[in-house]
C-alpha cells in the first residue's frame, strides 16, 4: 500500500504541472457472457495495486491528492460478482485518502483542474476524457515518466520477483523430475501450471512454451500437443507472476534424463555463454555489447563443432551465427514480461555493428533476462538464398544432420547490483550434472 503511494508521489514529482489521469483495465469479452481472464494493466497495478476492473486514478500533484475511482456497484452486480468493496472499504484496502465512484470523475476533475494548464492522461482515458473539460494532453510525457520510474525496481518489487521466481523454479524442477517419454507436451504444461497455481500464483506471466524434440526450434511454440520421445530434449519456457511481477525461465533437458554427446556439446556452448554474460552484466555495460559477446561465444562453440568455419568476428558481423541464434540475449523484466526499457533519458544509440532491439546501459535495480540459445531451424537452414550467402561460413551438410534436434535455450532472471556480478533470482538446476540429478528416474 505504502509502496504504491510512494510511487504515485514519485510520478507527481516528475509531472508537477498537470493533472495525471489513468484508466485501469476493462473486461475484454470473449464470447456470449464470457470475458477473458482479467489482468489489470501494468501501469495501473504499479501505481495502485488495485486488481479490479473499470477503475480510474487521478493524481493532483500540486495538492498531493490521489483519488481512486471505482465503478458504482448495484444489487445486480452483487448477485453475480459477490462482495465488491465500496468507497469506504476501498480506502483502507488500497490506502487512498479519497475513493469515489467513477460517475464522479467528471465533476472531480472540473474542480481539480483549477490552476493547471495541462493534463497527463493515459491513452485509454481518451474516451472518457472527452466528457471532461479539455486541457492540452501530454500523453507522451506521461508514458516517458512511467517508463523511467518502472525501469529501476524497488526492494519491494524485487521481493515479488524473487517469489515469482522461487515458485516458478520449483515448478520447473517438478517438470524435470516428472517428464517421461510417451507423455504429451500439454501434460508437462499441466505439471508446471498446477505447481504454480497450487502455490498461490494464479496467473502465468505468458503462455507456456513446452517443446519436445524439433519443436524446440520454434521460438514461440504454443501448440504444446506433441508427444515426448525417448532421446529428445524438452525445452520449457514458462513463468508465473506474483503481484503482477513476472518470472521468465527457460530450461532444456533430455526427456530420458541423460544427455547424449551431441546434446551435451550444444548445451555446453549455451550454458558457458549464459554464465559468461551473467558474470559480465554490471552497471555501465550496454546490453547490446553483451549480445555481441553472446554471439561471439556461440560462434566459437559452433566453430569448434565444425558447424561454422572462418574468423569468429566475421561469423558474428556477417550474420552466419544468427541462423543458429536468431533472437535477443536479454530483455527487461517486471510487470510486463518484456518490460518497459526506461524512457527517453535512457535511450541511446547502438554502440555495436549488430542490429539489436534492446539497447540500454545497465543500471542497479534493472531486472533483466539472460537467455542465449542455439537452434536448428528448417526455415533458415534450408533457405536457398541464405545457403548461398553463408556457404563459406556454414557447413550446411553437417547442420542438416541436426534438423531433428530442436534447440537449447537457458534463461535466468537477474538483478543488476551497484557493484559486482548480478543477483540471480532463478534457482533451477542448469549444470549438466545437476540437471541429470534432478531428472533422475
Ligand atoms: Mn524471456
Amino acid at each position: 500500500m505504502q509502496h504504491h503511494a510512494a510511487l504515485r508521489k514519485a510520478l507527481g514529482k516528475r509531472l508537477p504541472d498537470g493533472l495525471i489521469l489513468l484508466r485501469g483495465g476493462r473486461h475484454i469479452p470473449r464470447n456470449g457472457d464470457v470475458d477473458f481472464v482479467f489482468r489489470q494493466t501494468s501501469d495501473f497495478l504499479y501505481l495502485t495495486g488495485v486488481e479490479e476492473a473499470d477503475c480510474f486514478l487521478l493524481i493532483d500533484p500540486r495538492r498531493d491528492r490521489h483519488t481512486l475511482f471505482i465503478p458504482r456497484i448495484d444489487n445486480y452486480h452483487r448477485v453475480w460478482l459477490g462482495h465488491v468493496p465500496g468507497p469506504r472499504e476501498a480506502k483502507t484496502l488500497y490506502g487512498f485518502s479519497q475513493v469515489l465512484y467513477s460517475d464522479q470523475l467528471e465533476s472531480t476533475v472540473k474542480k481539480a483542474r483549477r490552476g493547471y494548464r495541462k493534463t497527463y492522461a493515459d491513452e485509454k482515458v481518451c474516451g472518457k476524457w472527452r466528457e471532461v473539460p479539455r486541457l492540452p494532453n501530454r500523453r507522451a510525457q506521461l508514458r516517458d515518466a512511467l517508463d523511467e520510474l518502472r525501469a529501476c525496481k524497488t526492494e519491494d518489487e524485487i521481493e515479488l520477483m524473487r517469489r515469482a521466481n522461487a515458485i516458478s523454479g520449483r515448478a520447473h524442477r517438478k517438470v524435470m523430475s516428472s517428464a517421461r517419454h510417451g507423455q504429451f507436451e500439454y501434460q508437462v504444461q499441466a505439471v508446471f501450471e498446477s505447481e504454480s497455481l497450487t502455490a498461490g500464483l494464479k496467473q502465468l506471466a505468458y503462455p507456456s512454451i513446452v517443446a519436445a524434440g524439433a519443436n524446440g526450434a520454434v521460438l514461440h511454440y504454443h501448440r504444446n500437443n506433441a508427444r515426448l520421445n525417448d532421446g529428445d530434449m524438452l525445452l520449457i519456457d514458462a513463468g508465473a507472476e506474483c503481484g503482477g511481477y513476472a518470472a521468465d525461465i527457460t530450461r532444456t533437458f533430455p526427456v530420458n534424463g541423460k544427455f547424449t554427446n551431441r546434446q551435451r556439446d550444444i548445451y555446453s556452448i549455451v550454458l558457458r555463454t549464459q554464465k559468461t554474460c551473467i558474470e559480465r552484466a554490471r552497471p555501465g555495460v550496454v546490453s547490446a555489447q553483451l549480445h555481441v559477446l553472446s554471439m561471439t561465444l556461440i560462434a566459437e562453440g559452433l566453430k569448434s563443432l565444425g558447424l561454422l568455419r572462418g574468423e569468429v568476428s566475421g561469423l558474428v558481423e556477417g550474420g552466419a551465427v544468427r541462423l543458429f541464434y536468431p533472437h535477443g540475449l536479454t530483455h527487461m523484466l517486471g510487470l510486463d514480461v518484456h518490460d518497459v526499457t526506461g524512457g527517453r533519458k535512457r535511450r541511446m544509440a547502438n554502440p555495436t555493428k549488430i542490429p539489436v532491439r534492446f539497447v540500454a546501459r545497465l543500471e542497479p535495480g534493472f531486472v533483466i533476462t539472460m537467455e542465449p540459445g542455439i537452434y536448428f531451424i528448417k526455415a533458415l537452414l534450408l533457405d536457398p538464398a541464405l545457403r548461398r550467402k553463408h556457404r563459406g561460413s556454414i557447413d550446411f551438410t553437417k547442420a542438416e544432420k541436426f534438423l531433428d534436434f530442436g534447440g537449447v535455450r537457458i534463461e535466468d532472471d537477474i538483478v543488476i547490483q551497484p557493484q559486482g556480478p548480478p543477483l540471480n533470482l532463478t534457482t533451477v538446476p542448469k549444470e549438466i550434472s545437476d540437471v541429470e540429478e534432478c531428472c533422475e528416474r
